[in-house]
């Protein structure tokens, strides 16, 4: 449902320099950028790029913050990182609109990736006086054996275009806690967000040069990770990137940990709340952030019996969600993030029409009109999809979902697991016997019964498969940022 037309966004004071060790940077040798607004396809600022120079510059200055962190009394560092939270939610109406001047995610969810980011500082500040190590008792019964956890020193987060704050919430805060210095490597396709996070570092008192701000494109990106000063990379992001990050990473064997793309299924049992399981699967699937989301349910495998009743609720909720202007709080559905992805995605629905992948039920446009300079595309529906055909097994990143049947749990499984993906699966029924039963055979790192992907500070967030290998959140979240020491003293 088309709400209204598009406007130019409010003029607003973006932050365009790159941050190192407190400062302000311009000139950089990565060049600038342009920055597109996807809701108009014009540009709203341009904005530096790091390039190798920046990145060494910005691991001195983390190594120098990083030894003044850690010397801090643990109670310090556990006060300045509330002192983070309390700034962030203090600031969350002006990074919302950062965010929507980023990748134009509508400013009626956008809080909600602040507010994750807060919650997720906040968790991992209470940690910081409260991890600890082990002793063990050990062959010679006198001696002492301690296992403690220490941090890598500089670690290196590589965060997508879709998401700076949800990446500083599940991987900077469990890296600070941790003991470590950050140089952050946004996408040059979202960079405001996060470099104002950059300035909120500062303001509050961390370290200048503990957090440091290079948005770039894959070059500055490269230029982080084969840096011999990086002790540990954490990427989000796509599996073709990642396998690049991994090579490059090999010459001084810098450990990667790696969140990436899902191919998510969501499943549908005959006995779900059906109404409810309607409107989770368009807000989880096309419409949510538009399906730029790793954690997009794009397969909706519905048990044959309910398929009809389904379809019919869940095309409704599809066709009321309103589309149009991101800074309007009534839109629900914002473009996708750029020309280039709307090239890819269109291409995607063409090839799945012309060779009968399923049968396209709505949607498949580019919408016109009032928001042609935009690019958006028509929340899309796929019916009686092969779940072996490219459009159920290549991940879209769009407004594009499958839509599937199978006739009983078993296949409803074996359809799931069917993906070399792992990241996501969702479950709908009113038997909890069933819950817990599929959930332990599905493959995949999260599973979600009867609720959306709401990921949450306490509970350990990632991949199976090809989605990756990192954990975000809980206990697991902060070991990702330590490494693990063993000392033993000979009585
Ligand atoms: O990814 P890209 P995008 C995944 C999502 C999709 C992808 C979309 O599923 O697959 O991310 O985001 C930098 N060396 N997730 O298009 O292209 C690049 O500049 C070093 C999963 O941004 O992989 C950007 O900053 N860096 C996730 C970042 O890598 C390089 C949630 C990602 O770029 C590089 C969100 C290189 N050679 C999205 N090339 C989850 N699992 O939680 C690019 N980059």
């Amino acid at each position: 449902m088309i709400s209204n037309t598009v406007f130019a966004p409010p003029a607003e004071d973006l932050p365009t320099a790159l941050l190192i060790g407190g400062d302000r940077v311009t000139g950089s040798s990565g060049g600038t950028y342009d920055h597109i607004y996807p809701a108009t396809g014009e540009s709203n600022a341009t904005i530096e790029l790091a390039g190798d120079r920046e990145v060494d510059r910005a691991v001195i200055a983390a190594k120098e913050a990083q030894r003044e962190w850690i010397s801090m009394p643990p109670e310090r560092r556990r006060d300045l990182m509330f002192d983070l939270a309390d700034a962030v939610k203090a600031d969350v109406d002006r990074l919302s609109r950062f965010n929507v001047h980023d990748f134009a995610v509508p400013v009626r969810t956008s809080p909600g990736h602040v507010m994750l980011a807060e919650g997720f500082i906040r968790y991992y500040a209470g940690w910081v006086d409260k991890a600890s190590g082990s002793s063990t008792p050990v062959s010679s019964k006198f001696d002492v054996n301690l296992i403690e956890r220490e941090p890598f020193g500089v670690v290196g987060i590589i965060a997508p275009w879709n998401g700076p704050m949800v990446v500083v919430g599940l991987n900077v805060a469990p890296a600070l806690a941790a003991g470590n210095a950050v140089i952050l490597k946004p996408s040059e396709l979202s960079p405001f967000t996060p470099l104002r996070f950059g300035e909120i570092c500062v303001e509050v008192g961390l370290p200048p040069g503990l957090v440091n701000v290079l948005p770039s494109g894959p070059e500055g990106g490269a230029a982080l990770v084969r840096h011999p000063g990086i002790g540990k990379i954490h990427f989000t992001g796509g599996g073709d990137t990642a396998r690049k990050i991994i090579t490059a990473a090999a010459p001084n064997l810098t450990p990667v940990a790696t969140e990436l793309g899902g191919k998510s299924a969501n499943l549908v049992f005959e006995d779900a709340d059906l109404d409810q399981a309607a409107i989770l699967a368009a807000w989880q699937g096309p419409l949510g952030q538009s399906g730029q989301s790793c954690a997009c349910g794009s397969r909706i495998m519905v048990q044959d019996k309910v398929y009809d009743a389904f379809l019919e609720r869940f095309l409704k909720v599809i066709d009321s969600a309103p589309i149009g202007d991101p800074f309007d709080p009534s839109v629900m559905l914002g473009p996708v993030v750029s020309q280039a992805s709307t090239e890819r995605i269109l291409a995607i629905i063409d090839r799945a029409v012309d060779e009968n992948m399923g049968e396209l039920i709505t949607g498949g446009r580019r919408l016109g009109g009032e928001l042609s300079s935009g690019f958006y595309i028509e929340p899309t529906v796929f019916g009686d999809v092969d779940n072996r055909s490219p459009l159920a097994t290549v991940e879209t990143f769009g407004p594009v979902v499958s839509v599937m049947r199978f006739a009983d749990e078993a296949e409803a499984v074996a359809m799931a697991n069917d993906t070399t993906f792992g990241l996501n699966a969702f479950v709908q029924t009113a038997n909890l016997t069933r819950a817990h039963r599929v959930a332990r055979q599905l493959e995949s790192g999260s599973v979600w019964v009867n609720r959306n992907s709401d990921i949450s500070p306490q509970g350990p967030y990632g991949g199976y498969k090809q989605s990756g290998t990192g954990r975000a959140g809980g206990l697991e979240g902060l070991h990702e940022f330590q490494q693990v020491k063993n000392i033993r003293i000979g009585m």
